[in-house]
Formats: structure tokens, sequence, C-alpha cells
């Protein structure tokens, strides 16, 4: 089949994957997600993460941090704080990578969720882990449920073995490229999101700016994918709707004066709200 390629045609393209919020729904009636990652000297990636998946409606919100002791964080009291080995988080939709680190742990617990049923949606070291093994690829490919990779261009650049600039050179090959050697759905991040299947259709983000360049608002994505696949999204629909989703929420922010200079991560899960509850 010819691969296609196409502008996305805003959130309502997506209005079939939207489950209404019955009057008699409760929280486990819209999933649970659970982001591992968080080693030493980024506690704060996957707690944004989690942030991102609250306000993207998602019922229940755990972050598990390597290393570190099950902690509270006392701006979002919502989220739950687990060890990163507690078996009850791989039941769930699972978000591997802000902050995690590159350690044998990392590598244990990427492993673990890639054997799981669990939706699965793979950032930041998570990704660099998958690109350097070929049995966590081999684990990749062999998954059933949704799969979703984040990377940006240096991270799709390692696990495709190539350089930034040859990635960049024509973004939508190198998604789809990757979406196809990783039997997974990949959003390659930055001006102009790809979002690829491995069935070789490829979709162009026509939201957000240079306000997303900051510390963690990749992060944040990670958390929205991952609360739309608990809440039953297919893979591909989740995360273009989450590239939507975030880039529009920066749009938002920036034409109320919030950036694009100085805009930071955590304006965007608020804004992600605003702009799910206006659809
Ligand atoms: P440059 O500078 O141009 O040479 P890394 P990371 C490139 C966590 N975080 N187009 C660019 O290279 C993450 O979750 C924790 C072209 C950039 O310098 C990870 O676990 C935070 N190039 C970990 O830190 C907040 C692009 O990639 C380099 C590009 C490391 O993640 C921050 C960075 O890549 C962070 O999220 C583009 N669009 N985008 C916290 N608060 O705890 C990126 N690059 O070396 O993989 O490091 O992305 O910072
Ligand atoms: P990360 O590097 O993982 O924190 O991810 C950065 C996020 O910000 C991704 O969702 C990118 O697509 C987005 N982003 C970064 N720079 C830009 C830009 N200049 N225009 C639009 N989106 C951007
Ligand atoms: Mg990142």
């Amino acid at each position: 089949a010819t691969p296609t390629t196409a502008a996305m045609n805003g959130l309502p393209a997506f209005a079939h994957c939207f489950t209404a919020r019955r009057q008699n729904s409760h929280k486990g009636s819209f999933g649970d997600v659970a982001v591992i990652g968080g080693a030493h000297g980024m506690a704060g990636a996957p707690v944004l993460a989690a942030r991102g998946a609250l306000y993207a409606g998602a019922g229940r919100v755990y972050v598990a941090a390597l290393n570190t002791p099950p902690g509270y964080d006392s701006s979002q009291p919502e989220i739950m704080f687990r060890a990163a080995d507690d078996l009850d988080l791989f039941g769930r939709t699972l978000v591997l990578g802000p902050g995690m680190g590159d350690s044998v742990d990392a590598m244990r617990l990427v492993a673990k969720a890639l054997d799981s049923d669990c939706p699965l949606v793979l950032d930041a070291d998570a990704l660099n882990l998958v690109g350097a093994s070929p049995d966590l690829q081999a684990r990749l490919a062999q998954r059933s449920a949704p799969s979703v990779l984040t990377p940006h261009p240096l991270e799709a650049a390692r696990m495709l073995g190539m350089t930034v600039s040859v990635v960049q050179a024509d973004r939508l090959a190198s998604a789809r490229e990757l979406a196809q050697r990783m039997h997974a759905v990949v959003i390659l991040k930055g001006s102009g999101t790809v979002i690829a299947d491995p069935d070789g259709a490829v979709l162009i983000n026509p939201t957000g700016n240079a306000g997303l360049a900051t510390a963690g608002s990749g992060d944040v994505l990670a958390g929205i994918c991952g609360a739309l696949l608990a809440q039953g999204w297919p893979g591909k629909e989740a995360a273009a709707a989450a590239a939507w989703l975030h880039g529009a929420a920066a749009d938002a922010l920036v034409e109320d004066g919030v950036g694009p200079i100085g805009l930071t991560a955590g304006e965007l899960p608020a804004a992600v709200r605003k702009v799910l509850n206006a659809q």
C-alpha cells in the first residue's frame, strides 16, 4: 500500500475516540497511568508527565521514581507515589523514561514493561535503552498492546544509528523508518511533529510553537499520551491527539501572553485541560 501523509485536521478528527463522561462514571472509568522514571537529579520529569496525564483526564495517576523512596508532591497531592518495583504498577498504562537514567534497574524495568500487556509510552531514557539493546527491541516487536515512542530528533538519531542532521533532513522518512524498525507508533518531536504508524501512514501535527523549547515539555507530552491510552484510545490516535493537544495548549498560553519566552512545562497541563474541555 502507498503510505499516506496528511496534515492533521484538528482534534475533532479524533472525536470517535472520546468516551463521553457519563454522569454515573467514576475514577475507575478513565484509566490508570503509572509513570516510571525520575532517577537522581531528575525527580521533576516523571512528576511533569504525571501532571500531563492527570490534566488530560486519567482517573488515577502514579509515579514510581528510581532510587528514591516513595515521595509526595505537595503542589499535586493527587499523584500517588510508589516504589519502582511495585508489581501493582504493571497492570496499568505505563509511561516509561522521563528522567529514568540508564542504570541496570532502569533496563530491568523497561524489559518488564515491554513483557507486560499494558499500553506503553516509551520516552527519553527508555528510548535510549531500547535503541541500544536488540533484546529490548525483540520484546517490543512481540507486543500486542499499544506501544508509542516519543523521541526528539537526537533520541530518534540514537535509535536509528544516524546523525540528527540526517534525521532532520527527511523527518517523515525518519519517523516512518523508526516506526517500522521498532514495530511501534512514533511521535518524532520538534517543530512540525510527525506521527508515524508501522503501516507507513504519517501525519504532521499543525499545533505548537517555540515556547515548547523548554525543559520538561516532552515529559508532559508523554503523560498526555499515557492518559489517552489509559482511556482506551488506539495507539496512533492517542499519539496524534496527544501531540495536537500539547501544541494547542502551548498556542493557547502564547495567546494569553504566557510565552513563547519563558513558558514553562509546568504551565502546560492546566492549559491542556482547558483545550480538552473546549472541544
Ligand atoms: P543540541 O543541544 O542541539 O546539540 P538528551 P534530554 C537535541 C530528563 N529531563 N531538534 C539537542 O542537542 C529527560 O526526561 C528532566 C534538534 C539537545 O541538547 C531525560 O530523562 C527534567 N535537536 C533526561 O532529562 C527536565 C534536538 O537533544 C539534546 C531537538 C535527558 O533528556 C528536562 C538533548 O537530548 C528533561 O526532560 C530538536 N527538536 N530536541 C526534570 N525537570 O527532571 C532535542 N535535541 O541528551 O537526550 O537529553 O532530552 O534533556
Ligand atoms: P523534549 O525535548 O523531550 O522535552 O520535548 C520537547 C517538546 O517540545 C516536544 O513535544 C517538541 O515537539 C516540542 N518543541 C520543542 N521545540 C519546539 C518548537 N520550536 N516548535 C514546536 N514544538 C517544539
Ligand atoms: Mg524529553
